[in-house]
């Protein structure tokens, strides 16, 4: 019998890029809570101080919903340098903005006048998983870059306009969709989470 992996995300920009990014998994069959919706789950409160502890106050929540289930979350964000690492943990809230262009213009209003040598910048993202039994496990990834001068591209999510991964001229979001997900955050420690499911079961 296969074992099921709930991926507990409202987020819909993650959820599509986890569905492509984990693809098939042996033995495990991949659910969102998007197909839980009779259930009604409140999100919990995110009130941790590091993607890793948001993470595990998700998927710990989430766990006690689906105990006989594998259960991962993610916590995810922008850190950029000359900003002391914000928005970081808030990515998703900062300033209580709402719209993804209102998070992208406040950025780069703080960032006016700074030179493309001060525009450094990473996306983190720490996945953590729960087992039937309890057991957890962390996993991360990172990718380096800069802020753009402007918001450019229509692809991905959030912030993705006004990132530049390292190597590249393109934002995030001007790249496709398998380009992004070839090299970003998520990828990374998306991959770690599915070794371990192949490997560690
Ligand atoms: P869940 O907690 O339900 O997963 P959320 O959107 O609240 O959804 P987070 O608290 O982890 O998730 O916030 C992550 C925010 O960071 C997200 O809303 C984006 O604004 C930003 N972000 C994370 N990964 C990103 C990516 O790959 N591209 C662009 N922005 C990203």
């Amino acid at each position: 019998m296969k074992n099921i992996l709930v991926f507990a995300t409202t987020n819909f920009g993650k959820e599509k890029e986890i569905r492509t990014i984990l693809g098939k998994i042996e033995n495990f069959e991949l659910k969102f809570l998007n197909q839980f919706n009779e259930m009604k789950i409140e999100p919990p409160a995110e009130e941790g101080s590091s993607f890793e502890e948001n993470s595990l106050i998700k998927s710990r929540y989430y766990s006690k919903f689906f105990s006989e289930h594998f259960v991962a979350s993610e916590d995810s964000g922008l850190m950029v340098e000359f900003l002391n690492g914000a928005p970081g943990i808030y990515s998703a809230r900062i300033n209580s903005l709402k719209t993804d262009e209102e998070k992208v213009e406040l950025i780069l209003k703080m960032m006016n006048g700074v030179p493309i040598n001060k525009r450094d910048a990473k996306f983190v993202c720490v996945v953590s998983l729960v087992n039937p039994f309890g057991e957890i496990e962390v996993f991360k990834g990172e990718i380096f870059g800069k802020i753009s001068f402007e918001a450019r591209g229509k692809n991905g999510f959030g912030y993705d306009p006004i990132f530049i991964p390292d190597g590249e001229f393109r934002t995030f979001a001007e790249m496709s969709e398998e380009e992004k997900n070839s090299i970003s955050h998520r990828k990374k420690a998306l991959l770690k989470l599915k070794e371990h499911l192949i490997w560690k079961r």
